[in-house]
């Protein structure tokens, strides 16, 4: 059959040839479907949810979602609800949800700790100055419907929130046709949303910005989404809070030729079959080992189920690229900043300092992304599209804000006048001065 005759072929780079930085960069290039249409369509219904509140989103999840409910308190799932979810999943897969949860906890619980804490320092003069951390008081948690749905994208983007100590976790998911997705909600009771609607798309984004009725207002939306979602995000956001927008999966794969092709080509496949707009990309200095995977991705290939997806993917944006050396290959993946970057080698510890623009760094032959994807602790949720220049994984922090603290003493407030009366007369600002002039001793202050 055709599904069995797919062949899966990555372009094959020499970063010695004159064109490859062409080359590469054509390669890495992928740009959001920036439609138009949809735009236009997602920003009529968020105007009509923020107008019409419960009402429309009703209407749309009737409409797109082939739902027959006649209020939306219907589509309310609660924490009982959630919980008994969890209940009614076989033993084995909630063990592995919570074995998950609790290692995804530890790490963000350790992520608290080193920098998500309040802080103050006192000056000589006895002022006293400081940062004050805060947990958001209520978040929403976007999940996809349908073959995007991840319970592991639930752990990933509830937990640190919960965490960092926000209170209210709401969820919302599709269910077209009412199909809940049993896996999604036991694992949003693993990680501790406090709630959950059966609503999704741009109307699911507008409720939880504007808030209606039945939908409480948050402060912060995270989670992924299709096109209607991401657009969704992107409008609100001022609003609310956002996450990233996320691109396609990456995986890139620096190799000194030790580890076995299988399990590189595995780990290749393993960010194909998310999407055929994914890229896996494989950097060796050894020519014979780019050839030892592409016969393994051959080999492999005809037993994965998602085959159409993987070979779409490999073929469109995947490259095998020989470098000089490894040290280049740790250079290129900079330029790259890909979302996964793993270390097939035996030398860690000379690479891992070169290494500086990745979402997540996976070292050593046994350190397969997948379990980070899953399990490790760490966050799944990563910058992409290059985008680890200058943004981070998901974490504790972005359910946090800070507040500067300031408390001048009186004897600071003599010191601090005179700079700020000197700076304020400069700006022409004369309020500003005199309220510092005014608690200045030698005025005649108090
Ligand atoms: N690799 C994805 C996350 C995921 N993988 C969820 C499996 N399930 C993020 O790039
Ligand atoms: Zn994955």
């Amino acid at each position: 059959t055709a599904a069995d005759t797919l062949l899966a072929r990555p372009l094959r780079l020499d970063s010695a040839a004159p064109d490859f930085d062409a080359q590469l960069t054509q390669r890495l290039q992928w740009s959001a479907a920036t439609d138009a249409a949809i735009e236009a369509r997602v920003a009529e219904i968020l105007a009509d949810v923020r107008a019409r509140g419960d009402a429309a989103v009703l209407d749309y999840t009737r409409r797109f979602d082939g739902l027959s409910v006649t209020s939306v308190a219907e589509l309310a799932i609660g924490a009982d609800a959630l919980r008994a979810a969890f209940e009614a999943i076989p033993a084995h897969q909630r063990d592995a949800l919570q074995e998950a949860a609790a290692r995804i906890r530890r790490y963000h619980q350790a992520q608290l700790d080193a920098c998500g804490r309040s802080w103050q320092m006192r000056d000589a003069d006895g002022t006293l100055l400081g940062q004050k951390v805060t947990p958001l008081d209520r978040v929403g948690i976007y999940v996809p419907g349908g073959k995007a749905a991840y319970p592991s994208s639930v752990l990933m983007n509830a937990i640190p929130a919960h965490v960092a100590g926000v209170p209210e976790i709401v969820m919302v998911v599709p269910t077209p046709r009412g199909e809940r997705n049993p896996l999604v909600l036991a694992a949003a009771h693993v990680a501790g949303v406090s709630r959950a609607f059966a609503v999704g798309g741009a109307q699911a984004v507008a409720a939880l910005a504007y808030g209606t009725a039945t939908i409480p207002r948050v402060d912060k939306i995270t989670g992924p989404g299709n096109a209607y979602v991401a657009s969704a995000k992107k409008h609100v956001f001022g609003t609310v809070g956002i996450d990233m927008i996320a691109g396609p999966s990456e995986i890139l794969v620096l190799a000194d030729g030790t580890t076995p092709p299988d399990w590189v080509a595995m780990d290749l496949f393993s960010q194909a079959e998310h999407d055929e707009l994914a890229q896996s990309i494989l950097l060796c200095p050894d020519a014979a080992y780019l050839d030892a995977v592409q016969a393994a991705i051959d080999r492999l290939l005809p037993t994965m189920p998602r085959r159409a997806i993987i070979a779409k993917s490999l073929n469109d944006r995947g490259a095998l690229i020989r470098t000089r050396d490894m040290a280049e290959a740790c250079a290129i993946s900079n330029r790259i900043a890909p979302e996964h970057l793993e270390v097939a080698s035996r030398e860690l510890r000379r690479w891992e300092p070169l290494l500086r623009h990745a979402g997540a760094i996976f070292l050593g032959a046994y350190t397969s992304e997948s379990l980070g994807d899953y399990c490790a602790g760490p966050n799944h949720v990563l910058p992409t599209s290059g985008t680890a220049r200058f943004s981070s994984p998901l974490g504790v922090y972005d359910f946090q804000k800070r507040s500067s603290l300031i408390e001048v003493s009186a004897e600071g407030a003599q010191t601090l006048g005179r700079i700020a009366s000197v700076l304020a007369h400069g700006e022409g600002l004369t309020a500003h001065a005199r309220a510092a002039e005014l608690r200045l001793r030698a005025e005649g202050g108090a």
